[in-house]
């Protein structure tokens, strides 16, 4: 876990290799290593709190830098306009395995809708 917790950190300060798609000031994006679409882009605050509950209580300002810069990922990824989905996981029956928030930028295709 504390490797998990850890990982992106290590990401954003580059002692781990990334595909970075976008960075600003307290955001970094990055290709997933697994990809679920044709596009798939992590966004995560340089700043770390666990999950979208914990970041929207504590630093709102920040969250909505996630927001934009998931928009920005869109636009530079050329599916602004085609459409795309922003994810959350939340700990477990979400699956979340990393527990530095982000937010997954999905599409590039037509996606499935939501469920099992
Ligand atoms: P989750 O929402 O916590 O389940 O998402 C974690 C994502 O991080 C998941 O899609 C992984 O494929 C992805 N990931 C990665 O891109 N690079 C890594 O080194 C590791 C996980 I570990």
């Amino acid at each position: 876990m504390s490797d998990a917790e850890t990982l992106f950190e290590r990401i954003i300060a580059g002692e781990i290799p990334s595909d970075k798609v976008y960075e600003d000031a307290t955001t970094y994006a990055f290709r997933d290593i697994a990809p679920q679409a044709r596009v798939h882009v992590l966004v995560v605050p340089k700043k770390r709190y666990r999950n979208i509950g914990e970041l929207a209580a504590a630093d709102p300002r920040l969250l909505a830098d996630v927001a934009l810069a998931a928009r920005k990922v869109a636009e530079i990824e050329g599916i602004a306009e085609s459409g795309y989905r922003v994810v959350f996981n939340t700990d477990g029956d979400a699956g979340q395995t990393v527990f530095h928030v982000h937010a997954h930028v999905l599409g590039g295709e037509q996606l499935g809708h939501f469920g099992r």
